[in-house]
């Protein structure tokens, strides 16, 4: 059987559950490239040229799922400009519709595990408004998602539409799951469980 060219590691976990505080870890330790579907999007909207920037304004603001075709083309251009083979594809997919665009149009890419961080809402949005407050103290632009309101909306999508998909994973037999609950070295510490077993 012919090996794929890529090999992906889907993050996923509620908003806040650590996704990016992790990937940056495993970056460090393992190598893997860190794709950020949430972090592309937020890169792609401040670009004047890009058509879809007002569409992503909206979609985020209201803690909705962008359109597969967009996201899809910023995570396969971000993974061939990359010149890596190893990818952790953090916050997607994220629904129905992602998980299909992703099987129509990536089925020649292997994705042996999916690593789920797992917490409660509450620990979650105590993670964002902390990191909202720190970031306005430090002078810095918060998240135009980072605040109560749109925090109910995205853990809303996160409850009806995302962890359907990762049942769907676990019904494959592929889900980790990690408490993400504990400092992030504890959390950690468990991740690498997963990471030791896909080397090299
Ligand atoms: N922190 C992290 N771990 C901690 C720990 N163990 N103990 C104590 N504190 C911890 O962490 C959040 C905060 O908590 C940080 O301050 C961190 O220091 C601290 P982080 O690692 O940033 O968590 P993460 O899960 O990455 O949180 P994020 O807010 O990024 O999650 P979301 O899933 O909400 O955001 P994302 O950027 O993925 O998506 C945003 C929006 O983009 C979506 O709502 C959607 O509108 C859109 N989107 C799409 O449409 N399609 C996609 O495919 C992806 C996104
Ligand atoms: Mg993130």
């Amino acid at each position: 059987k012919r090996r794929s060219k890529f090999r992906v590691v889907f993050v996923l976990g509620g908003p806040g559950s650590g996704k990016g505080t992790m990937c940056a870890r495993i970056v460090d330790r393992y190598g893997w490239v860190h794709l950020s579907a949430g972090d592309l999007l937020r890169a792609e909207r401040k670009d004047p040229k890009s058509k879809d920037g007002e569409l992503i304004n909206e979609y985020i603001r209201e803690g909705m799922i962008v359109p597969v075709e967009i996201t899809l083309g910023l995570l396969k251009r971000a993974m061939e400009a990359s010149g890596s083979t190893d990818f952790l594809v953090d916050g997607f997919p994220r629904n129905l519709d992602n998980l299909e665009g992703w099987e129509t149009n990536m089925s020649d890419v292997a994705v042996p595990a999916v690593l789920y961080l797992e917490t409660t809402e509450a620990v979650m949005q105590d993670r964002i408004l902390k990191r909202a407050n720190e970031t306005k103290l430090a002078g810095g632009a918060t998240r135009s998602d980072d605040n109560v309101d749109s925090i109910k909306k995205r853990f809303r999508t996160y409850i009806n539409d995302t962890m359907p998909i990762i049942d769907k994973y676990k019904t494959d037999g592929i889900v980790h799951v990690v408490d993400s609950t504990p400092n992030p070295d504890i959390v950690f510490a468990t991740v690498c469980n997963l990471f030791d077993t896909l080397q090299p």
